[in-house]
């Protein structure tokens, strides 16, 4: 018998949602970093093995109150796992405080999936209030199982995998077993560069970003090295996050460039060329035509 699903993680921002599939899937796949509103897709990773296929998708938080148009997108590709799930995996943070009209609460009790309660950051949490974070939960939703995990130190990953296993319906694999994720690998390097900018800027900066590919081509060096020439643009929203962006003297824009390099030769297991311009693309957030082409609108 072959088994198959689609294994959704959601969660408020920052809770570890990304954390989590990475570890799953075993693969440094999603960007990671101590800011919210990290992750602005939706994006699979594929475990496959003889018999099973598991689908996971790392999704980005739900945000309460959406300020910008790209913020309800984000909201909106959550609302998509709601469709498919086969399996719906709820990650909870328990250092933060939470009340019964948290934003996914009411949807995960109308859900027909299986539900898993998982509470994350263990290793971080004490166990009292881990214990009074479950409880509460368990009083707003009524989960198949629940969990407590530290996705980032690997602890009780195991044997929330098993459950997951358990859990899978028969079905096809619905992608070649070989593949690991739907998206390209230029999608992977824009956020390579978009985790780094994460780090590096502060307040508005980070958020106000987004970044394209505008060329992508393997090469080879005068001395006859492959090598990958990667041109990439960084948007902004507004004319005075250029200048913010590029430094005094093109300084924070030269650390950006050096840092995302390395990322990137580490993730295609090649010697990399990275080009990085800033273009100003007033209130992107905001403009549909500009959502559609960074692809909100899967
Ligand atoms: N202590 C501890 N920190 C964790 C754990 N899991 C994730 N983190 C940290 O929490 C922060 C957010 O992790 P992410 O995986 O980016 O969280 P996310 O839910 O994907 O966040 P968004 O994409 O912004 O919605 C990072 O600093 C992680 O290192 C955990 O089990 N323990
Ligand atoms: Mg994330």
């Amino acid at each position: 018998m072959h088994r198959s699903g689609f294994v959704n993680i959601i969660g408020r921002p920052n809770a570890g949602k990304s954390t989590l599939m990475n570890a799953l899937v075993g693969e440094r796949m999603s960007i990671i970093t101590a800011k919210p509103q990290t992750t602005r897709h939706r994006i699979l990773g594929l475990l496959s093995g003889e018999d099973f296929q598991i689908v996971f998708s790392d999704t980005p938080g739900v945000i309460s109150d959406p300020s910008y148009r790209m913020q309800e997108m984000m909201n909106s590709a959550i609302n998509t796992t709601f469709e498919d799930a086969d399996l719906m995996i709820y990650l909870v943070d328990p250092k933060e405080q939470y009340t019964e009209d948290e934003p996914l609460v009411g949807k995960l009790r109308r859900l027909k999936a299986p539900l898993f309660l998982v509470i994350n950051k263990v290793d971080a949490t004490s166990k009292e209030q881990v214990a009074k974070i479950r409880k509460q939960f368990l009083k707003w939703v009524k989960p198949d199982q629940v969990m407590e995990i530290s996705a980032l130190k690997g602890k009780g990953v195991e044997e929330l995998m098993e459950a997951i296993k358990s859990k899978l319906p028969e079905g096809p694999a619905y992608y070649p077993k070989d593949q690991l994720t739907d998206r390209p690998e230029r999608f992977f390097v824009s956020e390579i560069i978009r985790e780094q900018i994460l780090e590096q800027y502060h307040q508005e900066i980070p958020y106000s970003t987004e970044v394209g590919i505008e060329s992508f081509k393997e090469d080879t060096t005068r001395d006859g090295k492959p090598i990958v020439n990667i041109s990439a643009l960084i948007f902004v929203a507004r004319r005075t996050q250029k200048p913010i962006i590029i430094g005094k003297g093109g300084s924070s824009i030269k650390k950006l460039g050096t840092a995302a390099r390395k990322r990137i030769e580490d993730f295609l297991e090649q010697k990399v060329y990275l080009e990085l311009h800033v273009k100003i693309r007033d209130g992107w957030r905001d403009n549909e035509n500009e959502l559609k082409r960074f692809g909100y609108d899967r």
